[in-house]
């Protein structure tokens, strides 16, 4: 088993109802165990602006899925939740599943980059992610608390 960090980010229709039930799409995911849910923060668009607010959460799983198959399980439970990946780019999603973080792999091919190359830029994804592991050093990025400290987290709030 390979620990994981997952980031959960919805902006259309029922936000925080989709990463609630995203994150139980998670725990029943084959081969996989949810290990903790980060408390959900409500946050201003990031890269396209003129769209609406995001919430935003972060999931610690457990994992004995390849990080292909952990792609693709992601996608799934993405076009289960009505995904339809036919906007922008950074544009507006019913569900977005990205993995952040696989213990001990860096790779970088077309379809997948980890550690999630643009962690360091994200105020959306550092709250949540530190609010679970605070000391995770991501490889050729640093660690989190010293991450979170150099972004700007303004207009970021917790939500119950
Ligand atoms: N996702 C994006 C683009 N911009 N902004 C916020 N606040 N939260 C997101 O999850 C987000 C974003 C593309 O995946
Ligand atoms: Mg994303
Ligand atoms: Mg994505």
């Amino acid at each position: 088993m390979t620990e994981a960090f997952i980031a959960l980010g919805s902006n259309l229709g029922d936000a925080r109802g989709q990463v609630l039930r995203a994150f139980d799409a998670l725990a029943g995911l084959a081969h996989t165990r949810l290990i903790e849910r980060s408390p959900l923060y409500l946050t201003p668009p990031w890269g396209v602006v003129d769209q609406p607010a995001f919430i935003n959460a972060v999931a610690h799983i457990d994992t004995a899925l390849s990080p292909h198959d952990l792609l693709d399980a992601l996608l799934g439970i993405e076009r289960a939740a009505g995904r339809v990946r036919d906007g922008e780019r950074w544009g507006p999603r019913t569900l977005d599943l990205d993995v952040l973080h696989l213990d001990g792999v860096t790779l970088s091919d077309e379809r997948l980059t980890l550690p999630h190359p643009r962690i360091a830029e994200r105020a959306f994804v550092l709250l949540p992610l530190h609010d679970l592991a605070p000391d995770l050093v991501l490889p050729g990025q640093g660690r989190v608390a010293d991450l979170l400290a150099r972004v700007d987290s303004a207009g970021c709030e917790r939500v119950p």
